[in-house]
């Protein structure tokens, strides 16, 4: 039976969540916000000069610009404004806040207090056996880092993570450090992120990113289905976007395990309307999968399809596509013809006719897009999911056409940027051939450690330096517990940051804090004042410049941190130093080492900046080890959730950035002032004989034994039963090291098999 999302929220929860996302309210808590941070001038300042054309890129999510003419005056959402406010904060952490305050002292702080005290304004060492971090100078900082590499018994025991707020110049040089250096050892966020879509999508299509545009939602896909995603606070201008293909027309479906405020309705803050008229009704249908149960709902459309084709043959498929540009189709049909619709129910959480229905609203759609994030990818069968959604955009032709195509929706502002800059511990043999032919130096060619099996060696004692360009190792990775002793066993830990945060204070023996520039700063170097670039969610390459004056005097950009760690290493040996001193050339030798950056400088010039080509999307061209798209065999199997168990995924609170949190605050869910809740189905509760507010404790369950999150507040929520949700970063004490994706070894953050008992 469909399901009525509103009435689905009134069932449930005491203080009702909200239905609507952003409107007013949003605009309010967005300029209440930068008022309450103490540095409001900079801030708003910040602000209007954010997303656009000679500004800086916003540094919170990856989702597109509109083109240039098209942008508003003020072109960022609440979160963005929270992003910005909260690096350009008054607050400063310099050698008098660490002479006051010893690492174990820090240790005790949460997440949100450590980041509230400010920005780091000049380097910091904690020497061996030492209780608080004391200055030290730029110089002995970079030659220490570089003894210490130096010293290992080979470049291996080197591990350089990098989280998606580099910019294409940082990474650059980062990933050439490391290959010059010798190791392929560079994990990144992305191993937690989004690699399960660039898995599926690079074996299937042929690239390992999406190959939509933003025109293609806004102004031709007929369908747009939203799966494992929660744009009203993760990308909140997404919302704009839906709203636009909405008032020309067309449907929206929702895929998601919780009825998410800004799918259900949203007030657009930009528009008269959106406030005047309670705001634009977004989703047509909810389909309230159970946790993981995606990969059988899509099977079961497949199957509907195909059914639909074999009682009318030629109606429903795109034979001609299927027949010119893919392969495997047989195989995968067959699949389809055997499996079980009781299967599907079952693992699905879906009655069979509400996918039925979802098939006639996708044999109504001359073009489907489908969007996702980590809804999608941090499950066990991830990279399988993923597939299916390939193989269900192909029956029908949908990709390579306006308004079609898999859209896995990016989570850094430069997560994407990052990777075509080489930061992947596998990245393929062609590309460091490129490196080889402009560099002269031969790069090491065996694959490095990704985010997970860095974690492993550092723990079996195989790290002696572990490098941050950004981010929040051991709060951002699963197994809380084993991240922090595994950081606490590396010889030398650096981590160039703009806040403080828990990462550095579970330190190595040694340990540095190197502060750079954020975003919104001007950087000036020896050739002048300096730009960087990104590239969002949808391919798009263009500029990003920051204007305020830095946050310290002795602050740094990550590109000059970076080579003058190169410069201290190897002295001019690549021009480490003249490319810090001038961005152009780095930007010249990606030109030459990086496929679609031809004249990367000059095509910087036009205003928004330029595309990236996706073969896929502009010639339907598959760059697959057959050359064509490939439908590939994904057999749902059931998670397997013993007696009394309940599968448990993790999520972000409107009051965060990944392990930022800006807040105790969920307002969309209705939650206040607390970040220690578990949302659970009431019929769930009451088989336990628990209710709505009753403290609980969390034990997640796994062949290597039990973990334990103490003090949980339950929340009776509209969630499948079966199913329960909590915040990450807190839970993740809950997500075993070993539990993760086929394929793509991410942490299966999205599926942790627990028990819920009264607290102790
Ligand atoms: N404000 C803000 N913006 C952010 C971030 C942030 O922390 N704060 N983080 C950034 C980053 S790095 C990323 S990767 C993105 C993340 O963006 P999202 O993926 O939207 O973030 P999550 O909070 O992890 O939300 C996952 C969504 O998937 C749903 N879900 C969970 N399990 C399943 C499932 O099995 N099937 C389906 N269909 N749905 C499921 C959840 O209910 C939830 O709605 O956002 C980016 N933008
Ligand atoms: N359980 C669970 N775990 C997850 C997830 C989940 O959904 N559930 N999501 C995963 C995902 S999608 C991701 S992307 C990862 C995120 O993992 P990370 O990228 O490692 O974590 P962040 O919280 O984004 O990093 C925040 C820190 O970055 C630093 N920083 C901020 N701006 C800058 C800057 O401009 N330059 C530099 N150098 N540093 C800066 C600040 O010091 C800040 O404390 O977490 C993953 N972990
Ligand atoms: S949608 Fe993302 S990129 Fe855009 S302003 Fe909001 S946080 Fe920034
Ligand atoms: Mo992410």
């Amino acid at each position: 039976m469909p399901k009525d999302v509103d009435k689905l929220l009134d069932e449930v929860r005491i203080k009702k969540p909200g239905t609507a996302a952003v409107g007013f309210p949003a605009v309010r808590h967005a300029m209440q916000y930068v008022a309450s941070e103490p540095g409001l001038a900079r801030g708003t300042r910040a602000l209007l000069k954010m997303n656009q054309v000679k500004g800086f890129d916003c540094p919170g999510c990856a989702w597109p610009d509109p083109i240039p003419g098209q942008r508003s005056f003020a072109e960022f959402c609440e979160n963005g404004a929270k992003a910005a406010a909260w690096e350009t904060t008054k607050g400063r952490v310099g050698r008098e806040f660490f002479a006051a305050h010893s690492v174990s002292e820090l240790r005790e702080q949460d997440h949100h207090s450590l980041e509230k005290h400010g920005r780091l304004t000049e380097p910091m060492y904690l020497a061996p056996g030492a209780e608080h971090y004391a200055p030290i100078s730029w110089d002995d900082a970079l030659h220490l880092i570089a003894d210490r590499l130096r010293d290992m018994a080979n470049p291996d025991r080197a591990a350089f993570y990098t989280s998606g707020r580099a910019s294409n110049e940082a990474a650059f040089v980062y990933q050439l450090l490391a290959r010059r250096l010798g190791t392929n050892n560079l994990p990144d966020c992305s191993n937690m992120c989004h690699e399960s879509s660039g898995a599926a999508l690079n074996e299937t299509i042929g690239v390992g990113k999406g190959v939509v545009s933003l025109d293609d939602i806004t102004d031709h896909a007929e369908l747009i289905v939203v799966v494992g995603q929660n744009p009203g606070t993760n990308h909140p201008r997404m919302l704009s976007a839906l709203e636009k293909a909405k008032n020309r027309g067309a449907r929206i479906v929702t895929v998601n395990p919780l009825p998410e405020a800004g799918l259900v309705r949203f007030k657009n803050p930009q528009s008269l309307r959106g406030v005047v008229r309670g705001g634009t009704k977004l989703t047509d249908r909810y389909l309230a999968v159970r946790v993981n149960g995606d990969l059988a709902m899509f099977a079961g459309v497949c199957k509907a399809l195909l059914a639909r084709e074999d009682a009318e043959p030629n109606t429903i498929l795109d034979r001609s596509f299927i027949e010119t540009y893919c392969d495997g189709f047989d195989e995968v049909c067959q699949a389809w013809r055997d499996l079980d619709w009781s299967v599907i129910e079952a693992q699905s959480g879906l009655a069979r006719q509400e996918i039925e229905d979802f098939a006639s609203d996708v044999m109504a759609a001359k073009s489907v897009v489908v969007t996702w994030a980590m809804g999608l990818t941090q499950h066990r069968n991830a990279v399988a999911t993923i597939r299916e959604i390939v193989n269900f955009l192909l029956l029908r032709g949908n990709i390579g056409k306006p308004g079609a195509g898999p859209s896995p929706i990016r989570g850094h502002s430069n997560v994407q940027g990052d990777r075509t800059m080489g930061v992947w511990e596998r990245v393929p043999d062609a590309f460091l051939d490129r490196v080889q032919d402009e560099f002269g130096f031969e790069p090491p060619r065996a694959h490095g450690l990704d985010t997970v099996d860095t974690i492993r060696a550092m723990r079996d004692g195989q790290i002696d330096v572990f490098f941050a360009l950004g981010g929040n190792f051991v709060a951002a990775t699963p197994d809380t517990e084993l991240s922090e002793s595994a950081m606490r066993n590396c010889a030398l830990t650096v981590h160039v940051a703009t806040k403080l945060n828990r990462s550095h204070v579970c330190h190595g023996a040694e340990a540095l804090l190197l502060p750079c520039l954020s975003r919104s700063e001007r950087d000036d170097q020896a050739a002048g004042e300096q730009f960087v670039t990104v590239e969002d969610s949808m391919s798009m390459v263009h500029e990003s410049r920051g204007s305020l004056a830095p946050g310290s005097p002795h602050l740094r950009s990550e590109v000059a941190i970076v080579t003058g760690l190169g410069h201290a290493l190897f002295g001019e040996d690549i021009g480490w130093g003249a490319m810090g001193d001038d961005y152009r050339l780095i930007r010249q030798h990606i030109a030459r080492v990086i496929d679609g950056f031809e004249d990367f400088e000059e095509r910087l010039r036009s205003p928004g900046g330029f595309m990236l080509p996706r073969g896929p999307h502009d010639s339907r061209t598959f760059n697959t080890a057959t050359g064509k798209a490939r439908f590939t065999l994904n057999r749902p199997e059931a998670l397997e959730v013993p007696e009394g168990h309940l599968v448990l995924q993790t999520v972000r609170s409107h009051d965060q950035f990944n392990t930022t949190v800006y807040g105790y605050d969920d307002r969309y869910r209705g939650v206040k002032g607390g970040r220690r809740v578990v949302f659970v189905n009431p019929e769930d509760l009451r088989e336990r004989g628990l209710k709505d507010g009753d403290m609980v404790d969390l034990v997640s369950v796994w062949s290597d034994g039990e973990r334990h999150a103490k003090g949980y507040r339950a929340v009776a929520y509209a969630t499948p039963k079966g199913c329960a949700a909590a915040y990450f970063p807190e839970a993740n004490v809950l997500v075993p090291l070993d539990s993760t994706a086929v394929t793509s070894n991410t942490p299966t953050s999205k599926s942790i098999i627990i028990r819920i008992e009264p607290a102790a």
